[in-house]
């Protein structure tokens, strides 16, 4: 394991400017590139499933290798981590997180950023958008309105959670899972604090947007105890290995799926609600079906960071890759 160079405490002690070029150089090497419709995928869409147990497998830290992550993705879509990352690590994520979404807000009403460790967009993200200035204001937009932000707009948190998920060995466990260097997003690689009361999201699967002609892995990384009657949601999942997008029939949007199409055909007990602690790694693919949790009993907001993977051979185009 690499040691982490930099810790979130000394956050604003980082060369802001080395770190927006690290990340205009991510985005810079994935722009021409095109995905390999002849490599493999690791779930293949259509596939006949076994039947298996509505679970969510739970590994210590310790027990984390790429086959341990295939056997239970491959088997029931997810995996829950336990104690992935040091609560104490991550506790200053919290404020930093709060500055990001200001300063987002700060740029929106037109005031410059207070300091650019929070938020300073890279220069190219904007000419790599296919539809430019028009797609990065409505990206800008949904985010804000569900109190969540780009991570690469402020590129000295990219690059401290790089070295961190480095730390813990994940680069190259990603690569041994799949085969391949793994990419990251920067569309779909979020900080969020959830907006309270929640809004009913709609159940959806990422591949419903992504395609599901990639090999993908999420990072959702909660950064406090959240989930189940915590007080504080976490996500609704269904616990089951899926390999094809369920239709969006009766849905809110054409990517999402109606509460009655998730409970037709399993049951309303299907449904999970895990419970997290700060650092535990919850992961799962483009097939999970979930949301974030719903309920009226909310009484905490929850700080998570969402960060989706994809082979540098299988990615979707239309999530701006980047090189990691
Ligand atoms: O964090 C949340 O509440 C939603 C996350 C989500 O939908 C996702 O990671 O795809």
């Amino acid at each position: 394991m690499n040691p982490v160079t930099t810790t979130f405490r000394q956050l604003e002690a980082r060369a802001s400017d080395r770190d927006k070029r690290a990340i205009e150089q991510r985005l810079d090497a994935f722009r021409a590139r095109m995905p390999d419709s002849a490599a493999r995928l690791l779930v293949q869409p259509q596939q006949s499933l076994q039947p298996t147990d509505l679970i969510i497998p739970e590994i210590p830290a310790e027990a984390l290798s790429a086959s341990t992550l295939q056997t239970a993705l491959l088997a029931h879509g997810s995996l829950i981590v336990r104690g992935l990352f040091q609560p104490d690590a991550l506790a200053p994520l919290l404020p930093v997180i709060d500055h990001v979404l200001a300063s987002c807000n700060d740029f929106k009403a037109g005031r410059p950023p207070e300091n650019r460790t929070y938020f300073d967009p890279p220069e190219n993200l904007v000419e790599i958008l296919p539809r430019g200035e028009r797609e990065l204001g409505n990206t800008r937009s949904f985010h804000r309105e569900s109190g969540s932000a780009m991570c690469i707009e402020a590129p000295s948190v990219a690059e401290c959670l790089l070295e961190l998920y480095e730390s813990r060995g994940l680069k190259s466990l990603l690569t041994h899972y799949f085969g391949q260097p793994a990419c990251l997003s920067a569309k779909k690689w979020v900080l969020r604090r959830s907006r309270l009361p929640v809004a009913e999201a709609g159940w959806h699967q990422d591949g419903a947007f992504m395609g599901t002609d990639i090999n993908s892995v999420n990072l959702w990384l909660p950064l406090n105890s959240c989930g189940g009657s915590t007080g504080s949601p976490g996500l609704d999942v269904l616990p089951q290995r899926l390999a094809t997008i369920v239709s969006a029939e009766g849905a809110q949007f054409d990517w999402s799926v109606s509460t009655a199409q998730v409970t037709r055909d399993r049951g309303e007990t299907a449904i999970t609600s895990p419970q997290f602690n700060a650092g535990d790694a919850y992961f799962f693919d483009h097939f999970l079906l979930h949301r974030t949790q719903f309920g009226k009993h909310f009484h905490t907001p929850r700080y998570a960071i969402e960060t989706w993977f994809f082979a540098a051979d299988r990615f979707p185009k239309n999530q701006i890759p980047l090189a990691w």
